[in-house]
This record gives C-alpha cells, structure tokens and sequence, in this order.
C-alpha cells in the first residue's frame, strides 16, 4: 500500500483549505435547506400517520434550532389550498410566508409547483393527453413563479411527478417531450429572472418517468429559449433508482455547470423511493458524492446542500427531527473526510495503476484506520 504522504497541490489550494479550518481560513462554508415535507407523519401507501403533524408556523423555529438557514417550498407549503384562492389572495399569503421567514432569519431556497394532487394531473400535467389540463399545470406553474418572486428566490424546482406512463401505449412520447419544452419555455417567458431546476427521477409514483437522469434533464435545457436558465437538482435516491451512480450524475452536471442544487439523502437498492438519512445505506457513494461537489467547489457557486430524507416509519415521536440533524452531521463529516484524503497517496496508487491500493486507502481512510 502506498505510503501516506502529505497532499500535493491539487484542486483544493492549501492544508488551511483542505481542511477548512480556522477563522479566516478559505473554508467553504455549506448551507443546509430542506422543506416542511421532510418533517413526516409517517403514513406511507400501506398505513395511516404514526406522528402528529406540525403546523407550517411551529416547523420554521426548528430549522435554525437544527442548523439549517434554507427553506424548499412546494407552492402550497406556502399557499395551502392554492387552487380556491385568487391570485391577489395567493400573492398576500406568499408575501406573509416571506414575512415568517424573515423573522425566523431563513431564505427561501426553491419554489416547486406540485402538480401531482389535483384531479386535473392524474395523467401528467404537462404531458397530459388533454389541452386543458395542460393548461392547468402551466398556469399552476406561473402561479409558482409569481410565488417565488414574492418569498424572494429565483429558483422553480420541477419534480416532474406524473409526467410519464403506467402503460407505454397511452402517451406519445416524443409528443410529451415536445410539450414539455414548451412548458420550460413558457416559464423561462414569464419572468426574465427565473431559473428552472429539473429534478430527475426515473419512476414512483409512475411506472416509467420521462426525464429519468440528469442527462435527460440536460439536453431538454439545451433546447430551450434560455439553456442558462435551465439546470438541474439530482437526489441520490433517485439517481439510484436509475442504477446510476450518484456522484458520477453529479460530475456530470458540474461538468456541465448546471447542478444547482442536490437532495442528498440514501436509498437501499432498488425500492420504493426510501429517502433515508445521507450516508446511511452506503458511506462509501456518500464519500464520494461529497468529493465530487468539494472538488467542483460546489458551495462556492451559492448552491444548497438540500436535504430530501424523512424520518423512518417506526421512529417514535421523541426523535421524529434526528435524521435531519443526522444527515448534516453525516455530510459534515464527510467534508472532513473528503478534505483530509490522502491526495498524494491517492495519486501514486493512479500512477501506478495500483488499485488495490487504492481500495485499501479508501476504506481504511473511511474506517479511521490509517
Ligand atoms: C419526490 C421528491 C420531491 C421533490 C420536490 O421524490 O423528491 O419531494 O424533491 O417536489
Ligand atoms: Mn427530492
């Protein structure tokens, strides 16, 4: 095994920065978000709430409490029962929500327009067979924009829940990817400010998603009007429900400079969407998903370190938070482990194509035991 050595320059500049220490050091500071969803009541398609819920009001104290300074909204977190109010009544309850948030000291991170409850969106939105109820997700969709503006992000999340089949034959496809630029295009024309970010995910609740990978989402945003307003949020879980590695669909959009946001959380192999707690099914894709965004220098950009996780079914009440103190801590540890990897070990193991090696300093880099 290679012998542990002090880093070369690499990527990251110095020991100070590598380790991210120290006051004026360059440390790159990450900020948590994560949405009112992610505080769960537990029911899932087999079973009715375990905990009690919590209102939208009694949820923002315990952000800060729990080291997050980020809010997601769907647009009826922040507007509940969106549909029977008017667009003055849907701005002023949005312009109270951004009141709350300013006095909790939080920041809206995105706004994404759920389109998966309504009876018009039982088949899709904006892949629906039907016009008017294309109609209705467009509208609902600049309706969240409009929302955005008011709670102060620029940011739309498209989650794009119901827009794919249960059975192939009963959507064209090419027609539903043509529709679906258009919705982008309509967004991207509502307000020159905007950015959308397309959250891939290649089924739950369909059978078959269109949009599945962030490659996917990617060349749908190279298509439209405004491809610098078009981006993408990958989730772990969702990266491997494709049989995707995360890290490596993060790379890509790095790459790319379209990762904009992430929901990291983990997933147990190929399943129901589990959102478990970051790092808790595979420490070793949890290391390496936080390499990828280190090396690209991802917090620098202003980007969110979202967290997508929920408390497990059978957690009782007493703890129904820890998962999201867990998947920070887990993140926040694996910073460290991102940042004092052996780089110079790392790359003599590369040089000399010594992969074992390499195996052996990353396990044992993970386990402590070097
Ligand atoms: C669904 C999912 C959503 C989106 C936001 O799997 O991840 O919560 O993140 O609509
Ligand atoms: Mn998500």
């Amino acid at each position: 095994m290679a012998k542990k050595t002090q880093p070369k320059e690499g990527p990251v500049k110095s020991k100070r920065t590598r380790e991210g220490a120290g006051e004026g050091g360059a440390k790159t500071a990450y900020r948590f978000s994560f949405g009112p969803w992610n505080i769960h009541e537990g029911a899932d398609p087999f079973g009715p709430p375990v905990r009690d819920p919590i209102s939208f009001a009694r949820k923002l104290p315990l952000y800060q409490e729990l080291g997050f300074e980020g809010v997601q909204f769907h647009d009826d977190d922040a507007v509940p029962d969106i549909n029977t109010k008017s667009p003055q009544q849907v701005l002023r309850q949005a312009q109270a929500v951004r009141k709350m948030l300013d006095a909790a000291g939080l920041t809206a991170e995105f706004v994404a327009p759920r389109l998966w409850e309504d009876p018009r969106t039982i088949d899709g939105g904006y892949t629906n067979n039907d016009p008017e109820n294309r109609q209705y997700a467009i509208d609902r969709s600049l309706q969240a924009i409009d929302i955005a503006a008011e709670l102060g992000t620029v940011n739309i999340v498209l989650w794009l829940a119901r827009e794919g089949t249960y059975i192939r034959e009963s959507k064209n496809a090419r027609l539903a990817h043509d529709w679906l630029l258009e919705a982008i295009n309509r967004m991207l024309a509502h307000n020159p400010n905007v950015r959308i970010l397309i959250e891939p995910k290649p089924n739950e609740p369909m059978d078959q998603a269109y949009v599945p990978t962030i490659g996917h989402a990617i060349s749908l945003a190279y298509l439209s009007e405004d491809p610098a307003r078009v981006g993408g949020l990958i989730e772990t879980a969702h990266a491997k429900l494709a049989g995707l590695d995360p890290s490596d669909e993060m790379a890509f959009a790095l790459f790319h400079k379209k990762l904009w946001s992430v929901h990291l959380n983990d997933q147990n192999g190929l399943k129901f969407d589990e959102d478990k707690s970051f790092a808790a099914a595979n420490l070793r894709e949890a290391f390496n998903q936080v390499r990828v965004l280190e090396e690209a220098g991802y917090a620098r950009q202003g980007a969110w370190v979202g967290l997508d996780v929920k408390a497990m079914r059978t957690q009782k009440e007493e703890s129904r938070l820890a998962h999201l103190a867990n998947s920070k801590r887990f993140f926040e540890l694996m910073v460290e482990k991102a940042r004092s990897f052996d780089r110079q070990a790392e790359a003599e193991c590369i040089a000399n194509r010594d992969y074992e090696a390499l195996e052996r300093l990353v396990i044992e880099h993970l386990l402590g035991t070097l």
